[in-house]
């Protein structure tokens, strides 16, 4: 099994046999971080295609679907254990936005690092992160993606809600998605935003530290 088939499988969205490709490739010794970035790069190649108006939308699902497949594979490749001791974070894709693969890579590499994530899914409310930390006020860093200019506002929304509680001094609030800059981060009032999710890891163990 070779990267190129496992791209092209995912691009084409042959959700039955990307996780056989994933486990094979493993078995051949590719390493889980590079089946990552090649499944990365094939969702880049889908949203072109999108763009250009060569496929639709439910080709892009099912490209999504075969992508999470191949994920739920790597996962266990991925991660180091010991979830938790870094301390909580709270994850979601903001109200509006459906997409959660980005997400869910994020999650992925911040459980790696040590932290126990409670992922409240997509299209969440502002009301709802908010609750979320309420509720788990032991919280050490929210965490909020957006993937489409359009729900850039609902973003800021979302931190301007945060930014008013009064225990916004207490928790770190981390923004990111494709559209989303430092600049933006930086208006909205985030704490620190970050390009993937690997950086993502990163910077949530240097905003606890
Ligand atoms: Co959507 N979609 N989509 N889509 N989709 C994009 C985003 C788009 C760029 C495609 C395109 O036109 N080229 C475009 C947005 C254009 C824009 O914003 N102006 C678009 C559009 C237009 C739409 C719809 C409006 C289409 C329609 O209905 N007409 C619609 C909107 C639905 C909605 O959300 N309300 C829609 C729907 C969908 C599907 C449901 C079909 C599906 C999502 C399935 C799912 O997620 N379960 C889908 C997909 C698959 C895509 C593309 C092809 C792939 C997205 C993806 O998973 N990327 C995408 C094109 C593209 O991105 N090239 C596209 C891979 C992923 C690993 O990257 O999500 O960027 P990303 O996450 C990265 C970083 O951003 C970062 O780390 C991640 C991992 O490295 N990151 C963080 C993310 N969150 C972070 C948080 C952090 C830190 C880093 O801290 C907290």
């Amino acid at each position: 099994m070779t990267l190129e088939n496992i791209h092209d499988l995912v691009c084409n969205g042959k959700t039955r046999l990307v996780p056989g490709a994933v486990s094979e490739a493993l078995d051949d010794g590719i390493a889980a971080a590079d089946i990552l970035n090649t499944m990365i790069a094939a969702m880049s190649v889908v949203g072109e295609r999108f763009s250009k108006n060569e496929i639709f939308v439910p080709e892009m699902l099912v490209a999504a679907k075969a992508m999470k497949k191949g994920v739920d594979v790597l996962k266990p490749h991925l991660s180091d254990g010991g979830v938790g001791r870094m301390g909580k974070m709270i994850m979601g894709t903001v109200a509006g936005d459906l997409h959660d693969i980005g997400k869910n890579l994020v999650i992925m590499m911040i459980e790696s690092a040590g932290f126990e994530v409670i992922d409240l899914g997509v299209d969440v409310p502002i009301d709802r992160f908010i609750s979320a930390y309420e509720e788990n006020p032991d919280t050490r860093i929210i965490g909020c993606s957006a993937l489409l200019t359009t729900t850039m506002p609902a973003l800021e929304q979302t931190v301007a809600a945060i930014n008013q509680q009064p225990w916004r001094g207490k928790v770190k609030v981390m923004v990111g998605g494709a559209p989303i800059t430092q600049e933006f981060a930086d208006k909205i009032g985030a704490d620190a935003y970050t390009e993937d999710a690997a950086s993502a890891a990163q910077k949530a163990k240097e905003l606890v530290a």
